[in-house]
């Protein structure tokens, strides 16, 4: 973490838990920087989460008010937040299991509301903290402890899924973006109404070493490798798509 940014942070705070190579280290750090950069003050905010790996980005990590809420009810808990105190700026940090499989019909509903709240979905791709089982975002054929000869089915695309029911801004970027990722986050916290962004956040220890990539870096070289902006996506083939992640902003707030 960058000196600039440790007064973010609470002062007991001397490391993270996750393990080298986690996405979610770099993740809390962009978060902080996009805070940072548009000096917004932690005592206008809530940060929410549920449990998982990603649940610790904010708590207890983060000099600000922090719930660390149940198992995929973290957006429940920051909409009664939002509804009692409507003048808090309130983001949910959690993981891809949390947010979107035990909690995917909060999510849903909470977008088609359009409640607003800025929610930042950590995707590893797996159930990082509970050892490696298979999440509604893994990609088909991944190995998973639950899935030891690969994944049968077809993951959720994130933020199809929420523009469907109806957020006015949505993007998707991976760790390896991180001034795409910063200016998202910024604009997420400056639109008014369900603001979703999905981040690709690598998982070696869980996800990397039973799919084939052997070293954190190997997993950030494939984000790298494999993602692909909306607009160069638009000029490429059904074949050539094939393993691309997407990235970009797929609303932009206007709508
Ligand atoms: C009601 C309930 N069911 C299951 C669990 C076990 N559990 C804890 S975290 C987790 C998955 C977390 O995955 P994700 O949100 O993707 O976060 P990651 O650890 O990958 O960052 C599960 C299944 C729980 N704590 N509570
Ligand atoms: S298990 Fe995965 S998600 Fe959890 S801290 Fe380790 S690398 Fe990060």
């Amino acid at each position: 973490m960058a000196r600039d940014l440790e007064e973010y942070l609470r002062p007991e705070v001397k490391s993270t838990p996750f393990c080298p190579g986690c996405g979610h280290g770099t993740l809390m750090n962009l978060i902080l920087r996009a805070i940072d950069e548009l000096k917004v003050s932690m005592d206008e905010m809530l940060f929410v989460s549920g449990i998982g790996c990603a649940a610790w980005i904010p708590s207890p990590n983060f000099n600000a008010d922090t719930l660390h809420t149940l198992h995929g009810r973290a957006i429940a808990f920051a909409t009664g937040a939002k509804m009692f105190n409507p003048k808090l700026k309130v983001m949910v940090i959690s993981g891809d299991g949390d947010l979107t499989s035990i909690g995917g019909n909060h999510l849903i509903h909470a977008a088609r509301r359009n409640i607003d709240l800025t929610v930042i979905c950590a995707n590893n791709m797996i159930y990082g903290m509970t050892g490696g089982q298979v999440a509604s975002t893994s990609p088909l054929g991944a190995i998973s402890s639950t899935t030891m000869e690969g994944n049968i089915y077809r993951p959720f695309d994130l933020c199809k899924l929420v523009l469907g029911a109806g957020a006015p801004y949505v993007a998707r970027y991976s760790v390896t973006q991180p001034l795409s990722l910063v200016g998202a986050i910024k604009k997420s916290l400056t639109t008014h109404g369900f603001t979703f962004i999905e981040v690709l956040s690598p998982c070696h220890t869980q996800f990397g070493r039973r799919n084939r990539y052997d070293s954190p870096s190997d997993m950030l070289k494939m984000l790298m490798e494999n993602c692909v902006s909306k607009e160069q996506a638009e000029h490429l083939s059904k074949e050539e798509l094939k393993d691309k992640i997407i990235t970009g902003e797929f609303s932009d707030g206007g709508a």
